[in-house]
């Protein structure tokens, strides 16, 4: 599991942009986000949380790593 606070993530369409993001970095991954938290939980077999920070980033949003709280 890694996990990512983004709090510039604001309404439903910042939402399918991380997702879209993220699932173009893994298109198997499980993407789960939330906006009243402004958390992104995602697994992903392919890829790690620097190269889906970098994507998110890349769609325009700030993502901060949240360690810790989910151990799988
Ligand atoms: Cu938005």
């Amino acid at each position: 599991m890694i996990a990512f606070e983004v709090n510039d993530m604001t309404c439903g369409h910042c939402v399918s942009t991380v997702t879209k993001a993220v699932l173009a970095v893994d298109p198997g991954a499980k993407v789960q986000a939330d906006l009243a938290t402004h958390r992104v939980e995602i697994e992903s077999a392919g890829s790690d949380a620097t190269a889906l920070s970098d994507a998110i980033r890349e769609a325009g949003y700030t993502p901060v790593p949240v360690a810790g709280l989910h151990s799988d």
